[in-house]
């Protein structure tokens, strides 16, 4: 059974706000007003987006269910720097109970601990399934055998790794340009498609650049943290995406 995305769709497109950085990465990421949850989950309710992504800790504190919930099963931080692994945290019961309509789980593609990451999404998507709820599969390609993780042919890997391991969506990196993008997009399949936003871009205007050539490339939106909520404006940052992703405008 195919779990439904719909509900995260507006046009059959979709924005999503990213807020599990501070486990990720810790609060480098972070200034006074954006390390707290509440300014994040007001900016994903004003700034219209189709969903908000949690680790359990903050949306068991601070979700107040204005926006569709997705919550982060499993997670690391950044200080280990051996082969990457992200192990669950988070049961999908415990995510249905807080109130998810989707459960999201990293795959690193690549690193020595791949199977592990496998075998525990392929557990995490029957019982989601079951319950009838989506799963977000962010597959990042890393560790010691990656050398470039987005390089055309392995963000299309990437997605295609998404349709055989059953994902209701996929979230990969851009490759930079939509050419490329689009072959990725392709070998998903009927898995939605979305861009993952990382690292604040030098300028507003780079970014959406981005993201005009991911959707064009058949992405069907993103989900984006960063470069939201480390603006001075994330509602106006929000306004432009909404009007690149659902309503098909062009800015640059
Ligand atoms: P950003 O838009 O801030 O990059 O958020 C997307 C995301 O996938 C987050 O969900 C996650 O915390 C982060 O990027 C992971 O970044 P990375 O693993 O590349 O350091």
């Amino acid at each position: 059974m195919v779990a439904s995305m719909e509900q995260f769709m507006t046009n059959g497109r979709s924005l999503l706000l990213a807020y599990d950085q501070g486990l990720e990465h810790g609060p480098t990421d972070f200034n006074q007003q954006n390390c707290d949850p509440a300014y994040i989950v007001e900016i994903a309710r004003k700034g219209g987006f189709n969903g908000l992504i949690l680790q359990k800790g903050i949306a068991e504190k601070y979700y107040d269910g204005s926006v569709p919930l997705i919550i982060k099963l499993n997670g690391k931080t950044n200080i280990f720097k051996g082969e990457p692994v992200s192990r669950q945290i988070c049961s999908v019961e415990e995510a249905l109970s807080l109130g998810a309509k989707a459960v999201g789980y990293t795959i690193y593609l690549g690193s020595e601990h791949e199977a592990l990451m496998f075998q525990e999404f392929g557990r995490i998507h029957h019982e989601a399934h079951r319950l009838d709820l989506p799963v977000i599969a962010w597959i990042y390609p890393r560790g010691a055998y990656v050398k470039d993780d987005t390089a055309p042919e392995i963000v299309a890997y990437a997605a295609r790794a998404g349709l055989e391991i059953g994902a209701d969506a996929v979230k990969i990196k851009y490759t930079g340009n939509p050419d490329t993008f689009r072959w990725a997009v392709k070998n998903a399949g009927k898995v939605k498609v979305y861009m993952s936003g990382g690292p604040k871009a030098p300028t507003e205007e780079d970014f959406l650049r981005q993201v005009q050539g991911a959707v064009s490339a058949g992405a069907v939106g993103l989900a984006v943290g960063r470069n939201v909520w480390q603006s001075d404006d994330p509602l106006g940052v929000a306004k432009k995406l909404r009007d690149i992703v659902i309503e098909n405008k062009k800015y640059v």
